[in-house]
């Protein structure tokens, strides 16, 4: 059921972090600084949306030219958003180590940079990212969003490559903000799932969908069935066994966006299974691990559901290098662990 806030009494998303900051201070030393983190991720959001709204007025959309370490061709909303999130992170002063899905190194805070001006406060957190997930999708207009994780670095760690090469189990945060009708953020810290809506009449992010939880089971199935030829066994069982169900079950429905944060974003919602294989193609899938998987299998296991690479928990899985790929099933329990 849609929460509509009284019109005298905004929970806006900082609000409801302080005082999810508030219950954590009574459980744990939380100096304020996630929730400075959250306002400067917030800002970027904001930023962001405001630029993937007018982007086709001027002409914002279209090739960059140059490519980004995936080899895909970087268009100018990547570059854009890549570089706000890195300045606003930067400024937060509560950052040690960034990794985006358009860097291939990861930055470490603090040291000096090639041409920097001032030197920037290193902090206690990490932030794992992809500034515009579904990029492919920015002409055609569909949903597009960006994702993140949150690390603290490990106890006496100044901040390297090895605070953000653990388990997704060990994030203290994750969310994404999706760019559609309207930009949903969808967060967590580890207390379930809030889904807040931005008013961008006050500039605030203000909750709209207070303890997002999945149904234990759904009728709908996201995966791009363009693949099958490519299928290994399991999965084409699996799809089998939903699209002619045994005994009295109806038929799932099928939906694909091919926008990572708009499929999970309405499976959280509604319910279902998302999946992006590994197949005989893509040995180990498509989705980024750090970036993509880790966030999503977050908040999935937060708001009651399941996420798997097929064999093994997502967020117990050991990243080796901050871009590697990694299967993903996740959603509802009953229909996840079907497979
Ligand atoms: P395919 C978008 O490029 C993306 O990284 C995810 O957002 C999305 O889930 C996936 O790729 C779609 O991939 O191969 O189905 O087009």
């Amino acid at each position: 059921k849609e929460y509509t806030p009284p019109s005298t009494d905004l929970i806006t998303l900082t609000r409801h972090v302080l005082n999810d900051g508030f219950n954590l201070a009574r459980s744990s030393a939380a100096s304020g600084d996630l929730t400075i983190l959250l306002a400067s991720l917030q800002t970027t959001c904001k930023f962001i949306e405001n630029n993937v709204r007018k982007a086709s007025l001027i002409n914002l959309i279209g090739q960059a030219g140059n490519q980004n370490v995936q080899g895909e061709d970087q268009k100018k909303l990547d570059v854009l958003s890549n570089e706000i999130m890195i300045n606003a992170l930067r400024a937060s002063g509560k950052v040690a180590v960034l990794v985006s899905e358009e860097d291939e190194e990861a930055i470490i805070v603090g040291e000096k940079q090639e041409g920097a001006t001032f030197e920037t406060e290193r902090g206690k957190y990490c932030v794992v990212f992809d500034p515009l997930d579904g990029s492919s999708n920015i002409d055609a207009g569909v949903n597009i969003g960006t994702i993140f994780g949150i690390y603290l670095v490990r106890d006496g760690s100044k901040g390297t490559i090895e605070d953000v090469l653990r388990p997704g189990r060990e994030m203290v945060a994750a969310g994404y903000c999706m760019y559609g009708s309207s930009a949903n953020l969808v967060l967590t810290t580890g207390n379930g799932v809030n889904g807040y809506t931005l008013d961008n009449g006050i500039g605030e992010f203000i909750l709209t969908h207070p303890n997002i939880t999945l149904p234990p089971r759904g009728k709908i199935y996201s995966i791009n069935e363009g693949n099958s030829a490519y299928y290994h066994e399991p999965v084409l069982n699996y799809l089998e066994s939903i699209k002619y169900p045994k005994g009295d079950r109806k038929p799932y429905s099928a939906r694909y966006i091919g926008s990572m944060v708009a499929d999970v974003h309405r499976t959280l919602l509604y319910g279902g299974i998302f999946g992006y294989p590994e197949d005989k193609k893509s040995k180990s899938g498509k989705l980024r691990l750090l970036y993509e998987a880790f966030p999503m299998a977050f908040l999935t296991e937060q708001a009651g559901g399941v996420a798997t690479t097929g064999r093994g928990r997502i967020l117990d899985v050991q990243p080796k290098q901050i871009h590697e790929r990694c299967p993903v099933f996740l959603g509802s329990k009953e229909d996840v662990e079907e497979l």
